[in-house]
């Protein structure tokens, strides 16, 4: 929602922050003036993606107004950062470079047997010009990709005969657009019946819901989605399901492969 359509933004779609700012020093005709910390965010201002939300590449402005830029000497003398001969805005125009995508995280439900482990794989995503959410393949855990780790992982809401501590996230592997989550073989208990059932992986996306809106599981990560549509959102999550197995009768289990 950040294009209005006329080739402008939304007002609320940006919201800058500079921290820290001031003279480092200031000399005989030389000053040197630091921004040591400043941050450009732009808000996913609606919870479900339109027109407004296909890729964009911005052009950016990076303004000090005049008046951060004046100083008042004890000696009465005004210094400032002039352009034709009158105190100025110090203006960096048009940074370009940045390529803006609406995204979500994805993690596929999964069916397996008891027996072997459970690979469920979890989807960087972007809504693209054509309406859909696609893989990223531009996002691939290199440079300032994201980072998918298995600490980040949760598993919760158990279910059936499958229980605590009975599988594990045994190991993340992460290639182009997308990781592949392995859950660890829950087996057979101690009466020798299958551990079957089923359990809710969450990628933890947001571990302080302290500063989130009321309601919201997922605040500020621009990967959180409302996967629910009652407008909050979430963290991504699927259900990880395994299946039991009796000794007389084959079973099929269909997998995905990624290559
Ligand atoms: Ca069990
Ligand atoms: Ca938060
Ligand atoms: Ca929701």
């Amino acid at each position: 929602m950040c294009l209005d359509g006329a080739g402008g933004v939304v007002p609320g779609c940006f919201s800058a922050v500079a921290d820290s700012a001031g003279w480092l020093s200031r000399g005989a005709g030389v000053g040197r003036y630091s921004t040591l910390s400043h941050d450009l965010k732009i808000a996913k201002l609606n919870d479900q993606p339109d027109g407004g939300d296909v890729p964009w590449s911005p052009l950016v402005d990076y303004t000090i107004e005049a008046a951060q830029l004046t100083v008042n000497e004890t000696n009465g003398d005004q210094i400032c950062y002039q352009d034709a001969g009158a105190c100025a805005d110090y203006v960096i125009d048009d940074i370009s470079g940045v390529d803006l995508r609406y995204g979500r995280g994805w993690i596929d439900n999964g069916y397996g047997s008891v027996q072997t482990p459970l690979i469920l794989p979890l989807r960087l995503q972007y809504w693209n010009s054509a309406g859909s959410f696609v893989n990223n393949v531009e996002d691939n855990d290199a440079c300032l990709g994201t980072m998918v780790v298995d600490s980040d992982f949760q598993l919760s809401q158990y279910i059936g005969n499958l229980d605590a501590g009975e599988t594990s996230v045994a190991g993340v592997a992460s290639s182009a657009g997308y990781s592949l989550v392995s859950l660890s073989a829950p087996g057979y208990d101690a009466s020798d019946n299958p551990n079957d059932g089923r359990v809710t992986l969450t990628w933890m996306l947001d571990t302080d819901t302290s500063d989130n809106t009321p309601g919201e599981e997922c605040g500020e990560h621009w990967l959180c989605y409302d996967y629910n549509g009652d407008g909050f959102r979430e963290n991504p999550s699927g259900v990880a399901i395994f299946g039991g197995q009796s000794d007389d009768r084959p079973v099929l289990f269909l997998k995905e492969s990624y290559r």
